[in-house]
Formats: C-alpha cells, structure tokens, sequence
C-alpha cells in the first residue's frame, strides 16, 4: 500500500546523508529537496510508474531524470544498489539520528568521519565525554543543545503527525470501503477530531459479513504484525510503526459506537453522567432507558435525545463544548473550504524547491485567490535569505507575474523576516514598508529567557511594518519544545498592535495549537492560516490548519484570509 512512498523517502534520505559523508554535497541537496517533495505527495510512487513509467515520476515537482531513475530501482527491486552498497560500508542508524532537533545530514556525516558515531547511544556518549565540542563548527553550546534533543527524543513517545498518515490511513478506509461486504465505515478516534499527533487509529465498519472483513484486514500487504483477530474486532501494526483497531458493530449501534469510539475519553465520560441525569444510559450499544434501546444509528439521535446539538469531533475535547451544545450555542466553526488566501509560501528564491511562477500555478489549481510570496530573509543563511537588493529584485518579478496572472489570482510581496534577539529585524523598515505583506518569525535563540524572550517578539509587534508574527512558538512536534514566553502579554499586545497571529498548518508545526488559539480568541485577537509551503505540494496542508483552528473554537470571522483581497488588505495592519 503506502509503503512504496515510505521506503523510497528513508532510502533517498539516507542516501543524501551517505553522499554528505563522501563530500557529494551537490547531489545530497538534489535528493533533499526530492525527499522534501515526495513527503507532500498523496499519491502512490508506484501506481505513478505503472501507469505513466519513468515520465510520470519525473513530473512530481523536485524530481530529476537521476533521482526518477533510482525511484524506478527501488519500486521494481525494492532497494536501490547504489544505496546498498554504502550501507554495507557505513552502518549508521540514519532514521533515528535525524529524529535529533539540531542534528541533520551535515552533522551526522561529520560525527561519523571523525568518532565513528553510528547511532543515538554512541553519539549521547560523545558529546558527554566532550568530544563533539572540539569537532569543526561545534562548540561547548552545540554539544549541550545536542545532550537536550536526546532528551527530549527520550521523552517523546510514538505519535504520528495526523497530516503525515492521513494519506495512508484514507488509504485503508478506501480499501475496507470497496469490499462489498462493507456497508459503511467511518475512522473515528483522534484522527476524526483531527488532534494534531494520532497514537492509534480506530475503524468502524458495518458489515453482514465480518470474517471476511477481518480476513481483508488483516491481509492488506503492509500490515507487519497481526495483534488479534476476531469476529468483532482486530488490531494489527503496519510497517511504518502505526497501530489500527477494526470494529465491526450492528447498523443499530453504528452511532452510538462512532461517538464512543470517536472520544475523547472526557468527552464521552461527560456525555454519560447527562445521560444518566436524564434517566438514561449511553454506551457504544445505543442510548438505553431501563434495558429499552431509545437509539444508537446516528449520532444526531443520539445527541438530539440527550436535548444537544450535534458537536463537531474537533470540539470533543470536553472543553466546554457539552454546556455550549445545552444553549444552542456552539461556535459555526470555518469551513474546510474557506480559505481565499495563503499568506506564507516560500520559492526557489530561498529554501523552497518551485519558482514563483510555479507556486502560483498550484495556488490557483487549490482555488486560492490571493497568495503571500515571503521568502527568507539575509541572517538566514542556509536558507540563501534575501537582501535588501534581492527582495526590491523579487518585487519586479512578481509585478510581471501579477500581470501575466491578472484575474486569477493576486500575488502579494513579502517576505518572513527574522526577529532579532534585541527584537529588531533583519530587513530596513525602508524596504519592509513598500512589501504587501510581512510576517516576522523567531528562527534563532530558541533558549532566551521567558523576559527577554517575550520582549523581543513584542518588539517585533510593535513595528507598524510587521502584519503577522509567523509560528509564534517555534515548536516542531516530537523535535524541538516551544519557547519560553509570557503568551499573555504577548495576546495583548498583538490585540493593541492590530498583528495577525499566524497558524501555520505544516503538519509538524500546527503552531499556534489548538488549546494557545482558545486563549488567543479571548484577547480578540485575529489570526492567518498559512501553509508555510515550500513546494507546490503543500497548499494542501491548510487543511490541518484549519483543523487546528476549528480545534480552537474558530469562526469565519476569527480567520483573516477567508475575507476577499479588498478586505483582508484594508482589516489588516
Ligand atoms: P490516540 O489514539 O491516543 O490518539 O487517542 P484516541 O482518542 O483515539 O484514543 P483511543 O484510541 O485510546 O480510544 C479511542 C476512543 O475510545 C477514545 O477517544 C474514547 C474511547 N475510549 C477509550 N477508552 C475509554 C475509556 O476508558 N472510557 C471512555 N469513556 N471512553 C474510552
Ligand atoms: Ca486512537
Ligand atoms: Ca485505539
Ligand atoms: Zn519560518
């Protein structure tokens, strides 16, 4: 199933690192920026080459006639030579190295030419004895931020990125789908709430036939190990690591058991103790008066009985949501479909892999009207960060675009500027100040103190010229924590400065999350959601964005970008 995409990532993956160790960095980049691509791709690299061979592959944006050629090598042989034949000289545990925040190909060839460094344990004992410190480009500050990854990575347990596995998980649902024994089936759990990490992924079936069902399950080609199989339910791990539940239950119950099984655990424990309030009893069976069934096939009965109104699996969270649900009064949460605009998109100007050109292209594909060009700026230098020539150069071209474009889509200047530590940019406010659009990110000195931290990012805030703080925290989900802030001060005076708040939607940032959202609404506060897309394969993450600002009680109102061009010009700063 999924697992030709997944092997052809970790082999090119690891293939860059093994030409960063043979000093090919050319070709390391091409593989990078291929990887970077292929893990936006919702299609299947082998059904790609079967039915459209070698050409088929070289149209996937990033990917070249050198790196399509060993993609076809792994699909018809399932490994790659080239690749094998490093392994055998260089063993390193490359998948779990680059889990590491701070540790990427570059450092892992290096610790490997110099201390043989092959895995987490043997590189967690170099830098304790202190001997990364004294390598080239590293330092006593390298050493420690490294000790702190491999802290965290301890720490952090096995939870999958919900926009990393949603192309595999809808994989299976399709597939249990077209069996004609399936009558319905629905994925509940966390993935239906569209938390931003999923641990386990459960399935809901309904079937006449459910030996067969399981029997299917069980038998799908990337299942590594069958936990139980039964009549009513199964429970298998995938190759990848991830775990799925099966459950079969009666067209009667199939509500009841989607509530149940959707959650969230406090969710349901509320929705029981009204239920009991009420004189009934709720369980994944049905809701019960006595022994009597009252209901249990949809949801809606079930909530309508209980006197609520249906509550969005993103609001499950017992967060307040039930009592709103009493009063008629739960939000009208955006739409998966209200977007007008991407207000982050990085080009081949600095770390993205398309033009310009292309990227507006893709845009207009997803029904985007107006996008945000906000490539990295100068202090970001192993992104290529623009200057102030280049930015002024950029300007012209997008003119040109905007014209050859003209009522399809409007492409805004910009660029995402760095915050300095004192809090002031690496842009002149003369430049700055001719750009459609800025947004100011936080992209080094992740450890300041909580004041000065804050102060900073309030600075930043209070320059006229900045719209929109990007990735306010800076955490990357199972790789680096947030930074330590006063989010208080800072809601307050993004509110009195008019700043966007931005909530990036690439699946591993969902930054703001959900839960910082909630509070930012109260101080008023209106946020963007971006893709923050470095190819054109990402506009499709907005939708996790959007999902994190549903899980955040979000209106249309809150969200800038669904307003037209005209407006979102004259509401924002
Ligand atoms: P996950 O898998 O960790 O991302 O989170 P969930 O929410 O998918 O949780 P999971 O897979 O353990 O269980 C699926 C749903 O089943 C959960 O959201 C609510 C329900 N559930 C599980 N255990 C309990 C329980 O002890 N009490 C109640 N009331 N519901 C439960
Ligand atoms: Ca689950
Ligand atoms: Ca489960
Ligand atoms: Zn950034």
């Amino acid at each position: 199933m999924e697992s030709s995409n997944e092997k052809v990532i970790k082999i090119l993956k690891e293939l860059s690192i093994f030409y960063q160790i043979e000093n090919i960095e050319f070709k390391s980049r091409a593989i990078e920026k291929a990887v970077h691509s292929l893990e936006a791709l919702d299609k299947n690299l082998e059904d790609i080459y079967r039915q459209e061979g070698e050409d088929g592959l070289k149209n996937i944006p990033g990917i070249g006639e050198g790196i399509a050629r060993r993609i076809k090598e792994i699909i018809e042989t399932g490994t790659l030579k080239e690749y094998e034949n490093y392994k055998k000289k260089i063993p390193i545990d490359v998948e779990n190295l680059t889990k590491l925040e701070g540790v990427g190909p570059k450092t892992i060839a290096l610790v490997w030419k110099k201390l043989k460094v092959k895995n987490i344990q043997d590189l967690e004992e170099a830098a304790k004895n202190h001997k990364l410190c004294v390598l080239e480009g590293f330092g006593e500050k390298k050493e420690q931020k490294i000790l702190k990854s491999i802290e965290f990575y301890k720490l952090s347990g096995q939870r999958f990125l919900l926009g990393f596995i949603e192309p595999i998980v809808l994989e299976i649902k399709d597939y249990l789908a077209s069996l004609k024994e399936v009558k319905k089936i629905e994925v509940a759990g966390s993935f239906r709430r569209r938390k931003e990490t999923i641990g386990d992924v459960d399935i809901l079936v309904v079937s006449k036939n459910p030996e067969k069902v399981m029997d299917w399950f069980v038998k799908m080609k990337n299942v590594e190990y069958i936990y139980a199989k039964g009549p009513t339910k199964s429970a298998v791990k995938l190759k990848n690591g991830l775990d799925v539940d099966l459950r079969v239950v009666d067209e009667k119950s199939f509500g009841a058991a989607l509530m149940y099984f959707t959650g969230s655990k406090e969710h349901n424990i509320e929705l029981r103790q009204l239920a009991l309030k009420k004189g009934y009893k709720l369980n994944e069976y049905g809701l019960f008066k006595g022994e009597k069934f009252i209901c249990g096939k949809t949801e809606e009965e079930v909530y309508e009985k209980l006197d609520l109104e249906w509550i969005p699996p993103e609001l499950r969270e017992a967060r307040g949501e039930i009592e709103a649900a009493q009063k008629g009064k739960l939000p009208k949460l955006v739409d998966y479909d209200d977007l007008k605009g991407d207000l982050q998109v990085q080009t081949n100007w600095t770390d993205g892999t398309n033009s310009i050109e292309e990227m507006v292209k893709a845009a207009i594909d997803c029904g985007l009207k107006y996008i945000a060009i906000t490539d990295h700026t100068k202090t970001l230098a192993m992104a290529g960060g623009l200057d102030e020539k280049e930015i002024k150069e950029q300007i012209k071209e997008i003119e040109k675009l905007n014209k050859k474009y003209e009522g399809k889509i409007k492409i805004l200047t910009g660029a995402e500027v760095n915050i300095l530590p004192d809090g002031s940019l690496d842009i002149s406010d003369e430049v700055l100040k001719i750009l459609d659009f800025v947004g100011a990110s936080v992209h080094s000195h992740f450890n300041l103190d909580r004041y000065s931290q804050t102060k900073r990012i309030i600075k930043a805030m209070q320059n006229p010229n900045v719209d929109c703080i990007f990735h306010l925290t800076t955490r990357i989900i199972n790789r680096r924590k947030e930074i330590d802030v006063d989010l208080d001060e800072i809601f307050k005076v993004a509110s009195k400065t008019n700043t966007l708040l931005e909530i990036n939607a690439y699946p591993d940032r969902l930054d703001l999350k959900d839960t910082y959202i909630l509070e930012a609404k109260k101080y008023g506060i209106k946020f963007v959601i971006d893709s923050d897309a470095h190819s054109t394969l990402h506009f499709k993450f907005l939708k996790y964005g959007l999902a994190q600002a549903r899980r955040g009680w979000c209106q249309k109102s809150d969200i800038l970008n669904t307003l037209d061009l005209k407006d979102f010009m004259k509401r924002k700063k």
